[in-house]
């Protein structure tokens, strides 16, 4: 007798789902929307709007619904049994915010399965495209928040994060400073992940504690949203917002729309959506220390599961809730796969073709370091995007090729170093995960063990275990996160890869350097080009000896 759970991922580029059954422990389907191609009406670029200032990127809320009936129905004519899922659970990029007016709840409560979800939808919008995370046009109030609280540490010991440009509080602010009308008629602002959770729900969803902690509005320590830090933001908020809930909880059951429309059962039970980065925490299995995460998706993040609270005072990094009901460290690199497929796409090279490059330069890449600002970054704080090449030029794709690759591993590395404890393992997870070439620099510079998963998808993946979690306990045969996690990943590694001990001193070396040559253009920092040809040398000879 087959356990079905559906897992749903509502990312930057795309809609996917995953069904997941836990008799047999094996992944039966995968589903995909994909925003630029399946809906390429919307005219997304990646599946976001980037504005002519280049800092402004919205995307739509009224696509995510589309893709969402566009996604059921195409379960349903491959005839999925819909009706034996027992629950859902869901994830979606973090922090974008999604604006409502008072039509919204009614709507929701009475959905015709006879029309479609963005035809009814369409006028319970306050405004009609959401702020997402790739947004960073938020300086202003995020000084003005920081001042307000009393200055950034106080905000990094209150909220988990510095204030950030695409968190929702400073994204909030500006709506709210720009469009105050507006702002007044919203009756409710919603994270992407409670969004989508409420048109299942039939009600207005909360939001759990993994994805609230990316707002700069809920208090890291009792996990309630926080007063000062609503008052410091907009007017009458906290009126506006949905309740707190722990990322376990079964929030309702799903409502007659799907159940008519696509054969759901209604006692299909949905637990608390979270963000992808919570979700991806549960499916690569970090649910215990020492185990720490790499994903590169359209975002290159870097997270793991914390047991004890510990922030950043440095103010790069941030604690989210896990879905365990600990903590999870995150850092999030802007310039992850975009920027190396801007790489790719300049010298028109197929994955093949930029893997064999990485292959045939040597580490260290003889001197050469890029600092990759294709477009701005959040860590290190870059608002104006450029790149920036030391020793080389953009006409040599080799060079090119390693150079962002080593790069974004060592800015990875160099940024991580607040989370104190060397990870004894690396998981990979994401799109470019599965790129051995890739993976085995980040595990040469974190000098570290690196796992691959055959399936790259942890967001959905640990929605749907997530969902399996809860269900599992509402009905008496609870069992705890390794348990359950680790019977179905442990059928999903596809290989380890493991560090060449041979060049551990050469990359801490160049990450010295790199961080040398990042301190020179960002903060005005010493000329790194003595130390930069000391390593040039280091690397030839060593080059000459191979
Ligand atoms: C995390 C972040 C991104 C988004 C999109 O803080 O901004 O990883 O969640 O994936």
């Amino acid at each position: 007798m087959k356990e079905l759970f559906l897992g749903l991922d509502c990312s930057t580029q795309g809609l996917t789902a995953i069904i997941v059954d836990f008799n047999s422990f094996q992944i039966i389907h995968e589903y995909e929307v994909n925003y630029d191609k399946d809906l390429d009406h919307y005219k997304t670029q990646n599946g976001v709007y980037i504005h002519d200032d280049g800092i402004t990127v919205h995307s739509n809320p009224i696509m995510w619904l589309e893709a969402l009936d566009l996604l059921f129905h195409n379960m349903m004519n491959d005839k999925v049994a819909m009706n034996t899922i027992l629950a859902i659970s869901g994830s979606a990029q973090q922090h974008g915010t999604v604006y409502l007016n008072d039509t919204f709840e009614k709507r929701i409560q009475n959905l015709n399965p006879n029309s479609n979800l963005s035809d009814q939808m369409l006028d319970t919008f306050s405004r009609k495209t959401s702020p997402v995370w790739m947004d960073s046009s938020t300086s202003k109030q995020c000084q003005e928040i920081r001042e307000k609280l009393g200055g950034f540490k106080e905000v990094i010991k209150l909220t988990g994060s510095n204030t950030f440009e695409r968190f929702s509080g400073p994204q909030i602010r500006k709506f709210y400073q720009h469009q105050p009308e507006q702002y007044d008629k919203t009756q409710m602002i919603h994270l992407i992940s409670s969004f989508m959770a409420s048109l299942l729900l039939g009600k207005s969803a909360p939001i759990d504690h993994g994805d609230g902690a990316g707002m700069n509005l809920m208090n890291i320590t009792t996990s309630l949203w926080d007063q000062d830090a609503i008052e410091a933001t907009a007017p009458n908020l906290r009126l506006k917002l949905p309740p707190l809930v722990k990322s376990h909880e079964i929030i309702g059951k799903i409502t007659p729309y799907f159940t008519e429309k696509y054969g759901f059962s209604s006692n299909t039970l949905l637990i608390a959506w979270s963000g992808d980065n919570p979700n991806s925490l549960i499916g690569v299995g970090l649910t215990s220390k020492g185990k720490v995460a790499i994903s590169l998706g359209t975002s290159d993040t870097y997270f793991g599961y914390m047991e004890q609270l510990y922030l950043d005072f440095k103010g790069e990094g941030h604690v989210f809730g896990a879905p365990t009901g600990d903590y999870m460290s995150l850092i999030c690199f802007k310039n992850g796969s975009l920027a190396r497929e801007e790489i790719k796409n300049q010298f028109n090279l197929t994955w093949g073709e930029f893997s064999n490059m990485l292959l045939s330069t040597p580490p260290g890449n003889s001197g050469n370091i890029m600092l990759p600002y294709f477009f701005p970054e959040i860590v290190p704080l870059v608002l104006n995007p450029k790149v920036y090449r030391f020793g080389f030029n953009e006409n040599d794709p080799e060079i090119n090729v390693r150079a962002i690759v080593e790069a974004q591993f060592l800015s990875m590395k160099l940024h991580s170093r607040w989370i104190g404890e060397k990870a004894t393992e690396i998981h990979a997870t994401g799109g470019a995960s599965t790129n051995k070439e890739i993976m085995q620099v980040a595990a040469d510079i974190f000098n570290s063990p690196v796992r691959i998963f055959e399936l790259t998808n942890s967001a959905a993946l640990g929605a749907a275990i997530r969902a399996a979690k809860s269900f599992y306990t509402s009905v008496d045969q609870d069992k705890n996160w390794p348990e359950i996690t680790e019977s179905l990943l442990k059928l999903l590694v596809k290989e380890i890869l493991y560090p060449n001990e041979n060049i551990k001193e050469l990359y801490e070396e160049m990450l010295l350097l790199y961080e040398k040559c990042e301190d020179h253009v960002l903060r005005g920092g010493e000329n790194p080009e003595f130390f930069r040809q000391r390593f040039k040398t280091k690397c030839l000879i060593r080059d000459r000896k191979l």
